[in-house]
């Protein structure tokens, strides 16, 4: 019988019964079933974009309020317009624009917390991982796995400007974060730049050296002179109808996602490619770093062009259609959502 029917004081009554039980914390599944078991995923999260054109001057704006030294971390948060105050961008991950001036430090810490970086704007700035620091160039894909050191620097002329994505609200779930600051507010350098890739990520690892898939991978940077050096290669073969030619970044020595929480995705799609709606259960953040067109996000359009961000939330349709060759960086909370037999997807 639906509520709308029942008498009034049969209503009344279970009112009464539901103010009294609340004193002791106390409250009815049945008001709120259909709503926690939804027959299709309900996330709180919508589509949404930021066009880097449009907030680049806001980002440079904070440049000028705040040094990096006193922010710790000069970012300017990408919130879904659904979850303001929550610093995400799906209910699970977190996105921002990291600027550092030239000149600037942004000093050394570990957290619970995994991180990525996507380089988008300016060259001369370093992130250095556990000792070691790699040169940031636009597009290169950058790591620091759960509980690593890691602090960036700025030893060019120009800012320098990343798209961050770390997994702050899964951690904030599960009650899980720690976090200490370094010794020195710049690591010492205890290896040579591109030591990690010589000896991860190069088809080969040390002769002893055995991960299981939920350990992240020692390689911190993937190159994105690589990753689209990949792309090109074979985009001469026939595409997939839903993704254009897509890959997965991988711990290189154990075929799982880079970090565990956090998976990683490029994708390219030639000029005039429009992709078959797709949806899958991981809210996934995109970021363009070549070309431009637009995504189809269940009934919403965006545009995006080059250091453009947008959000599609978890089982959202998606199509996106190229205007130009383009090449499109993503990550979401796949292998978290894989790991604990959770992740869907269809290819509509
Ligand atoms: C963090 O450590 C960085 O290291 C960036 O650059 C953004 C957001 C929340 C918590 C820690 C970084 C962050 C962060």
């Amino acid at each position: 019988m639906h509520a709308q029917t029942l008498p009034q004081a049969v209503r009344d009554e279970r009112q009464q019964f539901y103010q009294r039980i609340s004193a002791s914390n106390l409250t009815p599944l049945w008001e709120v079933l259909g709503a926690l078991v939804p027959p299709t995923p309900r996330t709180d999260a919508v589509a949404a974009g930021w066009r880097y054109a449009e907030i680049r001057e806001q980002i440079m704006e904070a440049g000028r309020l705040i040094t990096a030294e006193e922010a710790e971390r000069r970012v300017l948060i990408l919130e879904n317009p659904a979850l303001r105050g929550q610093s995400a961008i799906t209910s699970s991950l977190y996105a921002g624009l990291q600027l550092i001036l030239p000149g600037e430090v942004a000093p050394a810490h570990r957290h619970s917390q995994s991180a990525l970086r996507l380089v988008l704007d300016g060259e001369g700035a370093y992130t250095a991982v556990d000792g070691e620091r790699t040169t940031m160039r636009r597009g290169d894909f950058i790591i620091t796995p759960s509980w690593t050191f890691h602090d960036h620097g700025n030893l060019g002329n120009e800012p320098v400007v990343w798209l961050d994505g770390l997994d702050i609200p899964t951690v904030r779930f599960y009650g899980a974060g720690f976090a200490e600051p370094g010794r020195a507010a710049s690591q010492q350098a205890v290896r040579p730049e591109g030591d990690a890739l010589a000896r991860f990520g190069n088809n080969m690892v040390p002769v002893d050296f055995y991960q299981t898939p939920d350990q992240p991978t020692k390689v911190f940077v993937y190159p994105f002179a690589k990753t689209r050096a990949s792309l090109l290669a074979v985009a001469e073969t026939p595409a997939d109808p839903h993704f254009g030619h897509k890959f997965r970044f991988v711990n290189p020595a154990t075929g799982a996602s880079p970090m565990p929480t956090i998976g990683a995705f490029a994708q390219r799609l030639a000029k005039g490619c429009v992709t078959r709606p797709y949806r899958s259960t991981d809210g996934t953040v995109y970021a363009c770093l070549e070309g431009g067109g637009t995504a189809q996000i269940g009934d919403q359009t965006f545009e995006f062009a080059p250091n453009d961000v947008f959000v599609v939330p978890s089982w959202h349709a998606l199509e996106l259609r190229a205007k130009e060759d383009t090449i499109l960086f993503s990550y979401s909370d796949r292998p978290c959502q894989q790991a604990l037999g959770l992740w869907r997807e269809e290819k509509i």
